[in-house]
């Protein structure tokens, strides 16, 4: 029969065939990763130059001028309000108006050698005073522990100076109101006149358990079990939670009267991050004692890796990301955006596999399949929790350390100011409900998935998303004219002067030894002084597309605290702060690994 001729309804069929066809081509062969161990880009190595340990001892020495520019700056304009404003000389009481600069940089003076500017900071703590204008009721609980109290902890653990421990400890106090909820879990606030606290009954997971480290530490050093109760309240609350329906993860929102989860959102990053950290790091603190701390971990690390854990389309970046919803089936959709703060988690996977025994879990009675005594049932999750017990855990923590920082680093070296953004969204993500419910997007990119074809093809070549990969570098406009070879596209473009990707290039090179994330660092420390560096300090730059950056003036005080002492312990020779004797709190304040005596053990009822 002669097309011409054909009926209507034989023309309309042939061209939904081919339209369907178009269709498949474009959504299901592209996502489909059935050839990935195959196709992967060959591995693009980025050649660094030699450079001899005079080069990196005067490297690190140009972070600690970077600090003394910073510090100095802050003393100049700011001090004793809590930040520089570093482009219009200004300052500002964000955080309490105690100075938190300050009290954030004592410990990175101390392991920088800057003996002077601790003695002027001390002055700054001495006269702190721990009340609040009449025009803000109350102190952030969160930030409080974090900055201050972890400041003053970090700094007395190198110093041994007795301020510090005694106004940790009275701080401690002022805050105690928080825990005035029936399960003793922290508001989100407390009035330090009244010691009333602030906030509703729902809780977010990282504000409300992540103080862990600061309190048992401070229980050490005084003997108080006040303290210890607290820290230990906050993680048997998170071990005897039913977490059936997140699959084995901590959500996001919980009940302070109630201690238990109310939803079902999954986060790495933000509202989550530090309270995932702290898992590992109370396990290693306390001697590694915390039986109950590293199931936590074994189980939170579980899931991301086997949930939340994803491959790109054409470079194979490996991504992790969060889920959105309200019921666990909707929880196992992930929203694919990757955020700066989640780069933490590398380093934290490279740690515990540096430390513990993951490929042994036996020797320390963990059963990957009988976690928390639940026999692995985690509904949907199950499978995933089954697949990793086949793998060597060890190696698995390393590969997923390495494939994720080096995305961090190309989130980096892909823009034009060398700077990374807060936020992406990777692949074809729409952030449409429709799309959200399709999982098949999922199961494509999965990147325990991927890692099972390349165990099954019996590759000699590295696992799927590691390996070095060449940067893109776009401007803005490139970047925001659409999909782009890069693989994911922009959500907020500012960097905020974050520690997140040096904090897991230093933990990789300590634990790898290899100097390529010595040399990534490098660059963008290069990069932070091209582009963020005022005359009085350090700023913020709005779009890490543009190249010079437009900055925002604020220097948050973490800048001080965390982003710049992780460059000096990455370029330092000297292995200060030895990662096995040593936990750095999420603030980077390190704190000493110890041992519970015996009268330690009595009194708190260990
Ligand atoms: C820091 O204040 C801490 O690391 C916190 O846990 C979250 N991130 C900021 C800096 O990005």
């Amino acid at each position: 029969m002669h097309l011409a001729f054909a009926p209507r309804s034989i023309l309309y069929a042939l061209v939904l065939v081919v339209a369907t066809y178009l269709l498949y081509v474009t959504f299901v062969i592209d996502h489909s990763l059935e050839s990935l161990p195959h196709s992967a880009p060959p591995s693009q190595q980025e050649i660094f130059p030699e450079v001899s340990s005079e080069e990196w001892a005067c490297r690190a020495d140009q972070v600690k001028q970077g600090f003394k520019h910073a510090y100095h700056s802050y003393e100049k304009y700011a001090a004793p309000y809590d930040e520089l404003l570093p482009i219009t000389h200004g300052k500002i009481n964000n955080f309490n108006g105690w100075g938190v600069t300050a009290f954030d940089s004592l410990d990175t003076m101390l392991i920088m050698d800057l003996q002077h500017e601790f003695e002027r900071a001390l002055g700054i703590v001495a006269r702190a005073n721990f009340s609040v204008s009449s025009d803000r009721a109350f102190v952030p609980y969160f930030e409080t522990v974090i900055r201050y109290l972890g400041g003053l902890l970090g700094a007395y653990a190198l110093s041994h100076e007795k301020l510090l421990l005694d106004r940790a400890d009275e701080l401690a106090m002022i805050l105690d109101g928080v825990f005035d909820s029936a399960s003793g879990l922290p508001f989100y606030g407390v009035n330090p006149a009244s010691g009333k606290p602030e906030g509703s009954e729902l809780g977010i997971l990282a504000e409300m358990a992540t103080l862990q480290l600061e309190y048992t530490y401070l229980a050490k050093l005084t003997g108080k079990k006040d303290y210890f109760n607290h820290a230990n309240n906050v993680m048997r609350t998170l071990y005897s939670a039913d977490l059936h329906e997140t699959g084995g993860m901590l959500p996001v929102i919980w009940n302070l009267t109630s201690g238990t989860p109310v939803d079902t959102h999954l986060s790495v990053g933000s509202q989550a991050d530090s309270t995932h950290e702290y898992l590992l790091k109370q396990y290693l603190l306390t001697g590694q004692t915390d039986k109950a701390s590293l199931e936590m971990y074994v189980q939170a690390t579980t899931f991301i890796i086997t949930h939340l854990l994803f491959i790109s389309p054409k470079r194979h970046l490996l991504y992790v990301t969060d889920t959105i919803g309200s019921t666990y089936k909707e929880a196992g959709t992930s929203m694919h955006t990757f955020e700066h703060l989640s780069c933490f988690l590398p380093g934290l996977l490279a740690l515990g596999a540096h430390l513990l025994p993951l490929d042994n879990l036996a020797s320390l009675g963990v059963d990957i399949l009988n976690l928390r005594g639940r026999d692995g049932a985690y509904g949907h999750a199950s499978k995933g929790y089954r697949q990793l017990a086949s793998w060597n855990l060890k190696k698995v923590h390393l590969w997923a350390a390495e494939g994720l920082a080096q995305t961090c680093y190309l989130t980096y070296a892909d823009q034009a100011s060398g700077l990374g953004a807060d936020e992406m969204v990777f692949g074809k993500w729409s952030g449409s409900k429709a799309q959200a419910k399709d999982h098949s997007y999922d199961e494509s990119y999965s990147w325990i998935r991927a890692m099972e074809t390349w165990r099954q093809s019996g590759s000699r070549g590295p696992p799927p998303g590691v390996g070095d990969k060449a940067p893109i570098v776009h401007t803005e406009a490139e970047a925001m004219s659409g999909w782009t070879k890069r693989d994911y596209v922009m959500k907020k473009w500012s960097y905020l002067l974050r520690p997140e990707t040096v904090e897991s290039l230093f933990i990789l090179w300590r634990v790898t030894g290899d100097v390529k994330w010595r040399h990534r660092g490098w660059k963008i420390f290069e990069a932070i002084e091209r582009e963020t560096k005022t005359p009085s300090g350090y700023g913020s730059p709005r779009s890490v597309g543009r190249s010079p950056a437009p900055l925002d003036d604020n220097m948050p005080s973490y800048f001080l605290a965390e982003t710049l002492k992780y460059l000096y312990l990455l370029f330092n020779d000297e292995e200060l702060i030895p990662l096995d004797r040593w936990v750095f709190n999420t603030e980077a304040h390190p704190f000493p690994v110890f041992e519970w005596t015996e009268h330690e053990k009595t009194m708190f009822n260990l």
